[in-house]
């Protein structure tokens, strides 16, 4: 392709508005151009390598014994109400109404969609195990859309569907997919550890995430240091030992005291000089509908997850504000579980046991001390409700929690009968018994990929690209067309390196030669082969973008030094 006439606009400039260096370099290179907050554009060179992936990912699935089809973005709402998840999902579910004012959902995933094909067409246990994948456009309303494309509101995700007779069956293909997934991260040159993950509302019960190691990760995982557990935090078990008792052991009664304007753990631990682990803290939520209230130590975190998980939710969302003042009777910052009738109240295991701590008083300004469960308030019972913290015993019994920060690029889910049962999705078994299919499903952030690719391939003057996802495979640069040798040799060089097949950007541009070189850094292409001053002698300059060699090679020998490199 002739860079004069790509469709490659670079920036010179880092975009203010781009916080991570993915996103900053998919902009500067001349990959994405931004339509709305969440939304994209993938200009030709961001497209070329989408293409690629997409091809890695077709060739391991299909290995693996899938089959690729393609199923609708929009689906009509009475699926998602067969599945129930209509009005569980809120306004991240995007829906429209088409021009008879019927509703639809522009697809976030495809279990729905799925499974009403396959309850269609399938009846018989003959007919398993299907596995069947999508490489599709999906649409999520996210809140805060940010990170470029590592968290978008449209983006392009291969989400595959396995559906068996029985549960060996489907533990065989899970094994399979996990598989592929390793060879398909492997092949686009990433570092990534397969984690423990939460199977979420879809239940199920095993489930794995793919995490590509990088600090701009959104998701944090939990691994021993010693041992090979490694887990999502949303998911990691808390190894439940006796909590020292920092508390004093008599038993005080309640105290009521003025704490005017303190409402964090931390203004409470300054103002009543009283360590975060005397503290007990009151997090309000509603959980697919219902409000509940848990309580940990006021040293750790709730983990919202392990709460939805705990409660078979499929939503669980801190209660706002205004319904903690008119729905607990209470005071945002000053919530507490003494004297809070009619509302479900689970505690961590953190809290069993404690004396003497301090808690919100449901009151503005005003809390107790010497608070204790049982005598003061009944929780329903104690649970691991709260975050792992580093220097946790591992649940692995091996060694201590260590954190790190991952982009999740890979999903794989044994979902089990949740979308087979709610949509009556049967076949009949060998003994003419009818059974719901089991369901196997397997998510890749196809447009995600691109960015963790870049956060681990890249270094300050652009974009380093693996060349088994490189859009081109060389960028051919005729330092000063004007000088006719040069001009020559470039021509001569880019019929003939097309010729043998590769791929070929060339930048014949009337441009400063410095503005080249800085292009063809930011784009980050494996090879650069240079025509310049020795044009005349035929030697060119061969450039590895990653290793930063340069080499003087005679046209003659350009082929045997480009294959031997590979
Ligand atoms: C929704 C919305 C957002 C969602 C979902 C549903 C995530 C939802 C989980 C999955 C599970 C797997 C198949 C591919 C791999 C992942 N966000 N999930 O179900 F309505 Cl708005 O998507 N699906």
């Amino acid at each position: 392709m002739r860079q004069q006439h790509s469709f490659s606009p670079t920036l010179r400039e880092v975009p203010n508005d781009a916080e991570v260096v993915s996103h900053q370099l998919m902009l500067r290179a001349g990959l994405l151009r931004q339509v709305a907050s969440g939304v994209y554009s993938y200009l030709p060179l961001g497209q070329k390598v989408l293409r690629k992936v997409q091809e890695i990912i077709r060739e391991e699935m299909n290995r693996a014994g899938a089959e690729e089809l393609l199923l609708p973005a929009i689906h009509p709402s009475e699926l998602w109400q067969e599945s129930g998840r209509w009005d569980v999902y809120g306004p991240e579910l995007m829906r429209l109404k088409d021009r008879h004012e019927r509703d639809f959902a522009l697809g976030p995933t495809h279990e729905e969609v799925i499974t009403s094909l396959v309850r269609d067409e399938v009846k018989s246990y003959k007919r398993f195990p299907l596995c069947v994948y999508q490489i599709q456009t999906k649409f999520r309303d996210e809140r805060r859309p940010r990170f470029g494309v590592l968290r978008s509101r449209e983006f392009i995700m291969k989400d595959a569907y396995s559906l068996h007779a029985d549960e060996a069956s489907l533990n065989e293909v899970y094994q399979k997919m996990y598989q592929a997934y390793a060879r398909i991260f492997t092949r686009c040159g990433l570092n990534f550890r397969a984690v423990e993950a939460d199977s979420g509302a879809i239940g199920g019960t095993d489930t794995h995430e793919f995490m590509v190691l990088s600090e701009v990760g959104e998701d944090t995982i939990a691994y021993s240091d010693t041992s090979d557990y490694a887990a999502n935090i949303e998911k990691a078990e808390v190894v439940f030992t006796e909590y020292e008792q920092l508390l004093p052991a008599e038993e005080k009664p309640l105290e009521l005291v003025d704490t005017p304007g303190v409402k964090t753990i931390d203004q409470l631990t300054t103002s009543l000089k009283v360590d975060p682990k005397q503290m007990i803290k009151t997090v309000a939520f509603e959980v697919d509908g219902e409000l509940v209230v848990v309580l940990v130590r006021g040293d750790y975190e709730v983990n919202d997850t392990k709460v939805k998980a705990l409660l078979k939710a499929e939503t669980a969302e801190l209660l706002p504000e205004e319904r903690i003042v008119k729905e607990l009777g209470s005071v945002p910052g000053f919530l507490g579980p003494h004297g809070l009738d009619n509302v479900k109240i689970l505690a961590d295991h953190s809290v069993k046991g404690m004396k003497g701590a301090v808690i919100g008083a449901n009151e503005k300004d005003k809390h107790y001390l010497h608070a204790q469960p049982e005598r003061d308030f009944t929780v329903e019972d104690y649970y691991d409700l709260r975050n792992v913290v580093e220097g946790d015993p591992s649940p692995d019994g091996e060694g201590r929690i260590k954190f790190a920060e991952g982009i999740e690029v890979g999903h794989v889910f044994k979902v089990g009968t949740k979308y087979s049962e709610a949509m009556n999705a049967t076949f009949l078994d060998e003994n003419g018994k009818e059974k719901p299919m089991i369901m196997g499903c397997y998510g890749i952030g196809v447009t995600r990929l691109l960015a963790a690719i870049i956060e681990q391939h890249h270094d300050q003057d652009g974009i380093i690209w693996p060349e088994t996802v490189a859009p081109f495979d060389i960028h051919l640069i005729t330092v000063n067309p004007k000088k006719e040798e040069q001009r020559e040799l470039g021509e001569k060089l880019y019929q003939q390196l097309q010729e043998q097949g590769y791929d070929v950007l060339f930048d014949d541009r009337q441009e400063r030669p410095g503005v080249k070189f800085k292009d063809a850094d930011l784009m980050g292409i494996p090879l650069r082969i240079t025509v310049g001053k020795q044009a005349q002698e035929g030697i060119v300059e061969c450039k590895s973008r990653k290793t930063g060699d340069i080499e003087e090679i005679s046209i003659n020998n350009i082929n045997q030094f480009i294959n031997q490199r590979r």
